[in-house]
């Protein structure tokens, strides 16, 4: 098992920050009754929990690999259990933004297997050792199921997001556009980071995954969560 560097502060209050908020969120819908809101607290409780398990094997070091690669002689530090989280988070927050919008169940399998295809892609472009070149095409694939995903939430999810009742739309407004800016940001960080072109050493780039990941999940799910009133004008079954 590796030992994390330095860079193990950050997991370690990632590790924090993520029990912190599913405690949270569990004791702000303790006594929900509604069904519908009821919804949105099972799938949004799910994603820091999973988070906080994540954050804590690579605190302490059974979620990393050293890699070998040809190119340089220092052994790639690979934190594989990002990817594990990502697999199953990133499509839980998808559920949210989808039972928010009232999408249908052909919408929410189409964002749900661009994602896992941009995770799984992804996870492909950090464990490759053939070539640096090889990871930044992989880097790419991953990126294109990315833009299709972007795609779908800004058509046919904010259409659909339109016909729902009140203040539902403005909040779906929010939690998307704050979706699309902290989620743009983790191709980049990849990229200049130590899984691609290494211009940033790999404790900066655990800070910033952290910061992405803990607004990503708990101030996703704090902006969610608090809207009451809104949750329940939502149409979780939507018509087809
Ligand atoms: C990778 C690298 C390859 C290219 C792309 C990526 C995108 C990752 C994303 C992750 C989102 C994670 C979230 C986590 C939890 O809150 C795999 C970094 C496109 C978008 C939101």
């Amino acid at each position: 098992m590796a030992q994390p560097g330095t860079e193990s502060i950050w997991l370690w209050i990632g590790t924090a920050l993520m029990a912190l908020g599913a405690l949270a969120f569990i004791g702000m819908g303790w006594r929900e009754e509604d069904p519908e809101r009821q919804a949105f607290y099972i799938v949004t409780i799910f994603i820091p929990v999973i988070a906080a398990l994540s954050y804590f094997s690579m605190a302490m070091g059974f979620g990393l690999i050293e890699l070998q690669v040809p190119w340089q002689e220092a052994a790639l530090d690979i934190y594989w259990a990002r990817y594990a989280d990502w697999l199953f988070t990133t499509p839980l927050l998808l559920l949210d933004l989808a039972l928010l919008a009232g999408a249908n169940r052909n919408t929410i399998g189409t964002l749900v297997g661009l994602d896992v295809g941009m995770i799984v892609t992804g996870f492909i472009a950090t464990i490759i050792t053939v070539s640096q070149t090889f990871r930044i095409v992989w880097w790419g694939i991953s990126s294109g199921f990315f833009l299709a995903l972007l795609y779908i939430l800004v058509s046919r999810l904010s259409a659909q997001a339109a016909t729902q009742p009140g203040d539902v739309g403005d909040l779906f407004s929010t939690l998307r556009n704050l979706t699309i800016l902290l989620w743009t940001a983790y191709p980049i960080v990849w990229l200049i980071g130590t899984e691609g072109l290494a211009l940033v050493p790999l404790y900066w780039e655990t800070a910033a995954f952290m910061v992405l990941d803990v607004s990503a999940k708990v101030g996703f799910g704090f902006l969610l969560l608090r809207s009451r009133s809104t949750l329940e004008q939502a149409t979780v079954e939507a018509p087809e």
